[in-house]
């Protein structure tokens, strides 16, 4: 059976303000298994392709320079639930709604400075994965998934 997938980024306010070992940290320590990681800047082409649904939307423009500023961590989360939850983990898009605990909750205030993304759906993980990873990942099975998995 495939295990579900998660494009998880780290967006250049995330990777400037030191907040890498922080995000990896919490997707470790709730089980999920990481199986791509990579730091990069991000040509313009690629930022407007991964955006490409909000390109009619008005801060589209500052949105793809936003992500084009400064080098991201472009990561792919494997586990049971990790898109939806990893959704909950990151908190909701605008900072000051997310909850306390969150990742955007605990680090963030603005929209267009909100630390990380996560894919919405494991439909748009498949896209953002091939996307980012056209290489593709790692394989590998960690020693402890006995332990998180009954
Ligand atoms: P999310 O899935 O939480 O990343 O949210 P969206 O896909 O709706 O938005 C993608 C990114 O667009 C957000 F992370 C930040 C940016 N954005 C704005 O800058 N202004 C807005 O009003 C909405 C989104």
């Amino acid at each position: 059976m495939a295990t579900e997938q998660s494009y998880i980024m780290i967006k250049p306010d995330g990777v400037q303000r030191g907040l890498v070992g922080e995000v990896i940290k919490r997707f470790e320590q709730r089980g999920y298994t990481l199986k791509g990681l990579k730091l990069l800047n991000v040509p313009k082409d690629l930022a407007e392709k991964h955006y490409q649904d909000l390109s009619a939307r008005p801060f589209f423009p500052a949105l793809v320079d936003y992500i084009c500023s400064g080098p991201v961590v472009a990561m792919v989360w494997e586990g049971k639930g990790v898109v939806a939850t990893g959704r909950k983990m990151i908190g909701a898009t605008n900072p000051l709604a997310s909850e306390p605990g969150t990742i955007r909750g605990d680090f963030a205030i603005e929209v267009g400075r909100n630390v990380i993304h996560g894919s919405d759906s494991v439909e748009s993980a498949q896209r953002e994965i091939s996307l980012w990873f056209p290489e593709g990942v790692a394989e590998w099975t960690p020693a402890v998934k006995p332990w998180v998995y009954e």
